[in-house]
């Protein structure tokens, strides 16, 4: 039977609760599309870090190589670890070292599920460039805790970096029936990183004609996402704008429980890294109530990127099912059902939807 090694990184808080359970719904789907997943659990994050002194083992990179793909909970413990070391040394540690420099995040109502906004029409991708830009780590303090003090954060924009996370987006907004890219830009303010990316994406644009380029402000593109969602397509966008925006995009989803993110090396030198757009959220970690839909539409992700689109479907449309259904609400979603509820309910619609499409080839007569 084909295995995928899958690194398991539970990491912190609600990273810990979801992805067990989010586990058990991938497992039913591989077994029904058959396939079965090789797990390493790896017990990184803000334990290993207080108890050892690094967010990860110092060969974690190199260890990590031979595995298929990367399966990420939430990092962060900001009572006990600064964030600022917890997520640069784990995270953005993962991310950097394997170039994994395409952050993509689905942002789309789920039927069933309404979301804050009037507007019923929300499907737009983010493409968010993850391996360089406010997010570079180049910086310092000087004259530290004196009336003088200085700190730098260096946000760096390279060609290379540009050019290939605007391509990435260019190619997926050919891919779409809108065909429509929004850049977010802030070039009236940055004169030297913004005006360069502008100029990348104009250049690159030439080499997609069918495509539409539309250049918005970032602060612009914010409003936009609330005022206009549906006149939006796909996004691309700097490591830290992207950041913001997809934050939004989970809150215009009707909760910060759903989005997925997945952190790719589209060459597939090393292996990319599926992840909940949720943090940690120590304000609900430990009491076993933590939504594990995001956690699933990240094994989704995972499961396009291994090439297993069955799998992928299966486990989106379980997602689709259960916010239609409307019976299992977790607490993000104005519901009572815990993690563990939630994820059975999940794996009940994967059956039956599996079920169903065995009916449908059995009885097609070609
Ligand atoms: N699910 C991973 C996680 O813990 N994310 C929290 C976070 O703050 N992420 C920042 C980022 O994606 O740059």
């Amino acid at each position: 039977m084909k295995t995928y090694k899958i690194a398991l990184i539970p990491g912190d808080g609600i990273g810990q609760e979801v992805m067990g359970p989010a586990r058990g719904v991938l497992d039913e789907v591989a077994a029904l599309c058959g396939f079965q997943l090789d797990y390493e659990h790896f017990p990184w994050g803000c334990d290993y870090y207080l108890a050892n002194g690094r967010m990860m083992d110092a060969d974690a990179l190199e260890r990590m190589k031979a595995f298929d793909a990367l399966y990420l909970g939430a990092v962060g413990d900001p009572a006990r670890v600064p964030d600022h070391v917890s997520l640069r040394e784990l995270l953005i540690a993962i991310r950097q070292g394997y170039d994994q420099y395409i952050n993509l995040r689905p942002v789309r109502l789920l039927e069933g599920i309404p979301g804050p906004l009037r507007s019923a029409s929300i499907d737009m991708v983010c493409v968010r460039e993850n391996s360089e830009g406010e997010y570079a780590g180049l910086g310092g303090r000087f004259k530290k805790g004196t009336a003088d003090e200085v700190a730098t954060q260096t946000a760096v924009f390279t060609r290379k970096g540009v050019e290939r996370v605007l391509r990435y987006a260019f190619e997926l907004a050919r891919s779409r029936p809108r065909k429509q890219l929004a850049s977010a830009t802030k070039s009236n303010a940055c004169q030297h990183s913004m005006v360069f990316w502008d100029e990348v994406a104009l250049e690159i644009g030439k080499e997609y004609p069918d495509v539409k380029l539309t250049s918005y402000h970032v602060d612009a593109l914010a409003a936009r996402m609330i005022t206009h969602p549906h006149t939006l397509d796909v996004i691309v966008a700097s490591n830290l704008f992207g950041d913001i925006l997809t934050d939004l995009g989970g809150a215009l989803q009707g909760s910060l429980g759903l989005p997925a993110s997945a952190n790719l090396d589209p060459e597939k030198r090393f292996p990319s890294m599926f992840e909940p757009v949720h943090g940690s959220a120590p304000d609900i970690a430990g009491k076993g109530i933590a939504n594990p839909m995001a956690a699933v539409w990240a094994a989704s992700m995972m499961m396009d990127h291994l090439g297993e689109p069955a799998a992928a479907g299966i486990l989106l449309a379980a997602l689709e099912a259960v916010a239609r259904g409307g019976q299992v609400r977790t607490a993000d979603l104005g519901g009572t059902h815990n993690t563990t509820e939630m994820a059975d309910a999940l794996r009940s619609e994967a059956r039956k939807i599996h079920a169903a499409s065995r009916r449908v080839s059995a009885s097609d007569p070609r």
